[in-house]
């Protein structure tokens, strides 16, 4: 199943959340910032165990960790391309975000996961654009793994990628 609201993700109360974030895993602005101020220093923590044992994460890829004080159990973060006007294959990476955040639910057991719009911040992805690769992976992913069941919300901040994204659902 797969659903969108308007509103903040770090009060949603899924099994994970995903944070838009960048290859230090060390935190940021936007989402990310907000993940972090609100679920507190374990996440931080776990992110440099992560740090120390992989390095940094590279664009697309994804990690998992605790959510502090958030009312998720888990935070996937996950690194999105930097908008670099569309030939720098920034298509197929923001998939890969989508989908490699899916695949960690998985062996995590993770039944419910909440994903923010990825690079459409700071990150500068046109919304519209991103919209679409977004929901064409999600489905892609549920479709080509029927076995699995898991309900995705796409949470929007603003009220822009709320419209793009009813529009894209319902059609
Ligand atoms: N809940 C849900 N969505 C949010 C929230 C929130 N609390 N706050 C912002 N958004 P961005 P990016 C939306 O900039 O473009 C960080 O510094 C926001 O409206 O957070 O992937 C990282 O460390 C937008 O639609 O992430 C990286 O350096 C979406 O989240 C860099 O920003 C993504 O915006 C990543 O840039």
């Amino acid at each position: 199943m797969i659903q969108v609201f308007k509103g903040d993700i770090t009060t949603v109360e899924d099994d994970a959340i995903v944070n838009a974030a960048n290859p230090s895993l060390l935190g940021g602005g936007g989402v990310d910032g907000a993940i972090h101020r609100v679920g507190g220093p374990s996440i931080l923590e776990e992110c440099k165990a992560i740090r120390v044992k992989q390095g940094k994460c590279p664009t697309g890829e994804s990690v998992i960790t605790n959510a502090g004080k958030l009312p998720a159990k888990y935070v996937i973060h996950t690194v999105g391309p930097v908008w670099e006007g569309g030939n720098k294959n920034e298509a197929a990476l923001l998939a890969a975000c989508y989908k490699n955040s899916l695949e960690l639910c998985v062996e995590h057991n993770i039944k419910s996961v909440a994903f923010p719009n990825i690079s459409t911040g700071i990150y500068g992805y046109p919304k519209e654009e991103a919209a679409e690769v977004a929901i064409t992976a999600v489905k892609e992913y549920l479709d080509q793994n029927k076995e699995i069941q898991i309900d995705v919300s796409f949470v929007c901040f603003d009220e822009e990628n709320y419209e793009l994204y009813q529009k894209l659902l319902e059609a």
